[in-house]
């Protein structure tokens, strides 16, 4: 069947359910986004041009909020908790929906249960027949409570299976044995998934695919009346609960009230938190639009060091605010922080908030050293005197996030057979791009002829389609994320089986000794010294993120589209 866009909201709103404040707060984002995401699908709509799109049959889980898992979110979203997460899980529900699928929601094991067709009751018969739907979307919880309920029978459907990962999962983490003999050991990776059926809340782990999230958009006399409401010496300062607030704050506060007026939307029972100082206009945690009300007033927005990669910058951001966050000098990781510790990540955080600073960056975002005094000192005049547009990158709007998920839906197939290695046939293209690249650049020729791939038939197939692989060798200690983006490239793990051959060695006019073909998360890459070359021999393992200080990496970078860094020129 073919989908068809919806923007009536009615009928998902009575599926999302009642009786838990997690549940209302989505409500109230989706009732309150209705307008803006039937707008969005009336342009998808025309700039799709009556493409087919095939209706498919989707469960959603939402892991996190089930009581069997604990529930701890539900009963702090009016307390200063987490709410990141239900808004991604809202607005994931409402793209769903809109862009017309047929779609199931469960909110708890019972649920799941039902849905599935598994009798109930732990550690039950596996389910025996076909999986009732095409795709499930779901979270780390969630995976855990399918492997418990559907036994056996989730090796063999894991393919349909999408993973909600807010801080992402990285390809050494997520295989089982390599992770153990290896120490990549945590409490949640080891599913041999695909890492690109985990999806993250930023594009921050090109190994896994961007999911996101919407924020809200302003028509031009709403940017315009912003504009000359704004308060020049207002701040907004980001952390909902009073910990945010605890030590070694007080003194860029100061600095910061020297200049201005400082607010606060810190949740308080009935007494004001002491970790929040007299000077701060503190408005208690605020429903979301009353937020975005007091964004519009102020100038700047300014971030403590956490949490980390929130929503909130980027709705400061889009109401006109500049944000002020704290670089973190050295970098925060699962190696050296408490809250990364046990994430199956070893991504190192630069910022508070890494996507505003690389994608966003100045005007909108600056990124100072909050322990130099004169350094923030000198932020914040500058902060006052600038005048900023509001700014919403084109992949956190309605229409964004829509043609994205639609484009995954439509081309991302985890369940195909793995074809066999691929050789593109690579011809040189000179050393192109200037001198941050690291190593020529090599592209496949555009005429048919050209791809004649070794022995495949699903090449002509690919998605992201092989047009828009570029190849790279990173520098040693660099990863391919790195060397990818400062070639103004993204890396892209679904072309590694195309550039992990001999191929491309030779392309490269490396000097390859010996070749070897070895399980390792590094490869392809080869060392310089040694003039040793190494392949991949286990495609799970094809890792972006992965890097080793005597090694050059063969980098299969991408192009992207502007502001939608997820989708390259020629994928939708
Ligand atoms: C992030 O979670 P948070 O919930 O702490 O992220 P924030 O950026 O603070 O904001 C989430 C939403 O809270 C709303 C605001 C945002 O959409 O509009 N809000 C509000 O309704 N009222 C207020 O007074 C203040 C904010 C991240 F998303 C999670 O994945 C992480 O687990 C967490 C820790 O790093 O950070």
């Amino acid at each position: 069947r073919q989908a068809a866009f919806r923007t009536d909201l009615s009928v998902l709103l009575d599926q999302v359910g009642a009786g838990k404040e997690s549940l209302s707060f989505m409500k109230r984002r989706i009732r309150r986004l209705t307008q803006q995401w039937a707008t969005a699908a009336n342009r998808l709509d025309a700039k799709l041009e009556q493409r087919w799109r095939d209706q498919k049959k989707i469960l959603v889980h939402v892991g996190f909020l089930t009581e069997e898992s604990g529930d701890v979110f539900s009963p702090k979203v009016l307390k200063g908790g987490p709410l990141g997460e239900m808004v991604q899980w809202a607005d994931i529900l409402t793209a769903l929906h809109v862009l017309g699928h047929n779609l199931k929601i469960s909110m708890s094991v019972k649920e799941l249960q039902g849905f599935l067709g598994v009798p109930p009751g732990r550690g039950s018969c596996p389910l025996t027949g076909p999986l009732p739907f095409d795709l499930i979307y779901t979270d780390y919880h969630g995976l855990q409570q399918m492997k418990q309920h559907m036994g056996l029978s989730l090796k063999k459907h894991k393919c349909h299976i999408r993973v909600i990962d807010t801080f992402g999962t990285e390809p050494a983490y997520n295989h089982e044995e390599y992770a153990t003999l290896h120490g990549y050991r945590t409490n949640w990776g080891y599913w041999n998934l695909n890492a690109r059926q985990y999806m993250t809340m930023f594009p921050h782990t090109p190994d896994n695919s961007f999911m996101g999230f919407v924020s809200e958009e302003l028509n031009e006399t709403e940017k315009r009346s912003i504009q000359q409401n704004k308060v020049n010496n207002m701040a907004v300062v980001y952390g909902k609960e009073a910990s945010m607030w605890k030590q070694g704050k007080e003194g860029f506060l100061q600095i910061l009230h020297r200049y201005m007026e400082v607010h606060g939307t810190v949740y308080y029972e009935t007494q004001r938190p002491p970790e929040v100082p007299a000077f701060v206009k503190n408005h208690g945690l605020l429903p979301q639009h009353e937020l975005q009300q007091l964004l519009r007033k102020a100038k700047l927005f300014i971030g403590f060091g956490f949490p980390y990669e929130g929503p909130a910058p980027l709705e400061a951001i889009a109401n006109g605010c500049i944000f002020l966050q704290p670089k973190f000098h050295p970098p925060h990781s699962s190696l050296n922080h408490e809250f990364f510790r046990g994430k199956p990540t070893s991504r190192e955080v630069f910022s508070q908030h890494p996507y505003a600073e690389q994608y966003i960056g100045r005007p909108h975002v600056m990124t100072v050293d909050y322990n130099n005094s004169l350094e923030f000192d000198s932020a914040i005049r500058e902060i006052m005197r600038m005048e900023v547009e509001p700014y919403l990158p084109y992949e956190y709007t309605c229409e964004g996030m829509l043609e994205r998920v639609h484009a995954y839906i439509q081309h991302q197939d985890f369940c195909a057979p793995e074809p066999p290695f691929i050789s593109a046939n690579l011809s040189r293209q000179g050393s192109a791009g200037g001198s941050r690249m690291m190593g020529p650049l090599f592209v496949p020729q555009p005429n048919s002829t050209a791809l004649s791939w070794a022995s495949n038939v699903t090449a002509p197939t690919a998605w992201p389609p092989l047009s828009s692989l570029r190849l790279l060798v990173s520098q040693e200690g660099q990863s391919c994320v790195e060397s990818c983006q400062s070639a103004g490239f993204i890396c892209e793990p679904a072309h590694f089986r195309f550039i992990n051959n001999k191929e491309a060695l030779h392309g490269l006019e490396v000097q390859c000794e010996v070749v070897d073909s070895e399980i390792n998360h590094i490869l392809p890459a080869f060392s310089v010294v040694r003039r040793e070359c190494g392949l991949q021999r286990e495609p799970l393992l094809f890792s972006c993120a992965g890097r080793s200080p005597k090694y050059r990496r063969l980098c299969p970078c991408r192009d992207f589209r502007h502001g939608q860094v997820a989708l390259c020129r020629d994928c939708l």
